[in-house]
């Protein structure tokens, strides 16, 4: 069996708990999958500034490259220099959120179960901002060759899925002629070469309202950056909120798995964080494995991983869940049901 090296960033505010979380499922899932996991840590994020004057020195960034995959807690206020750099630098071009409804989950919206494949490596997100006296600029990018390799992934998705068979592409070409016309263009070029593949277009203020007013019609949605993100948040919502919200970097060799939240300084350090976003990631990390090494244990570890989650949510759940646990218990009561059957 070959060994798994994971780059283990913990991140800020609530991120070393979630972390620590992680790391105590990652232990239970390597001794009942029997995997061979090799956990490295590395630092970024807003301590890291303050400590090392970097908020993403180049000692973290070798260890990533040289690990087989990486899992991260969230950053506060260094997101640019920290999340949307790595991404460019690993060119991790597909940020895949999905939003699934759990009927464990109290607040949920029944029935939801979409993907949001967002365009990871361009847009405003490219950081290109100037001042001038009196204002400020930000440059969007848009190019051919990322809108096609992102379009060409959403189709993947909505194949391997095989749930609706349906791609959105969600953009603003009737008001950013340019940009978001490339963008739509390119999908349609995209979409009549996986005609097995529903496919059509909607604003993004239109998939704003229809998010809400009636989620199930949507599959796999592919949009550009920034209205990636912002729609990703409003998706976690309807089925449960951003403590139960996964994603995964993913370029065509390397991941990076995240939660969707950030890193709630406002609850940091009393033991009360939701791990299971980040405990979804792991679910996601190792199905992302499993499929890249044709590894059978980490495909069971996955789908025991979200067995054991969705038991854990029918009992035992955070203050963001309406529940009173803490981290910890609900990190054992994830543990519990790992353990709970023998597995080979
Ligand atoms: N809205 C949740 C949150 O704060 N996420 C962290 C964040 O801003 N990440 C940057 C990104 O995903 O582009």
């Amino acid at each position: 069996m070959t060994r798994f090296k994971i780059a283990l960033l913990t991140g800020d505010g609530i991120g070393p708990e979630i972390s620590n979380s992680s790391v105590a499922i990652l232990k239970t899932l390597s001794e009942q999958f029997h995997l061979r996991l090799d956990i490295r840590n590395v630092e970024a994020g807003d301590r890291t500034l303050k400590r090392l004057g970097k908020a993403l020195p180049q000692e973290s960034i070798d260890v990533i490259e040289t690990s087989d995959v990486c899992l991260k807690g969230p950053v506060g206020e260094t997101a640019a220099d920290v999340i949307v750099k790595l991404r460019q630098l690993l060119d991790l071009y597909a940020n895949l959120r999905p939003a699934k409804a759990y009927p464990q989950v109290s607040n949920y919206r029944q029935g939801i179960d979409l993907l949001i494949v967002r365009e990871n490596t361009e847009d405003l997100y490219r950081g290109h901002e100037f001042e001038f006296d009196g204002g400020a600029v930000a440059l969007r990018l848009i190019t051919k060759n990322a809108c096609s390799r992102i379009a060409e992934y959403a189709f993947r998705m909505a194949r391997e899925r095989g749930l609706q068979k349906r791609v959105i592409a969600v953009h603003k070409a009737n008001v950013l002629r340019k940009t978001d016309g490339l963008f739509s263009r390119v999908c349609r070029e995209v979409a009549s070469r996986n005609v097995d593949i529903d496919f059509n277009e909607m604003y993004v203020d239109a998939a704003a309202m229809n998010l809400i007013r009636n989620p199930n019609q949507f599959d796999v949605l592919v949009t550009t950056n920034l209205y990636g993100d912002i729609l990703s948040d409003e998706a976690a919502q309807l089925v449960g909120g951003l403590g139960v919200a996964p994603s995964a970097n993913v370029g065509d060799n390397f991941a990076l798995f995240e939660p969707v939240h950030g890193s709630a300084p406002d609850i940091a350090g009393k033991g009360i964080a939701n791990p299971l976003a980040m405990l979804l990631c792991v679910k996601m990390m190792m199905d992302w494995w499993a499929l890249k090494s044709a590894d059978e244990s980490a495909r069971r570890a996955a789908e025991a991983l979200e067995d054991a989650v969705l038991c854990t949510l029918a009992r035992t759940r955070t203050p963001d869940l309406g529940g009173n646990s803490s981290t910890r218990e609900v990190t054992n009561s994830v543990i519990r049901q790992l353990k709970k059957e023998p597995r080979s």
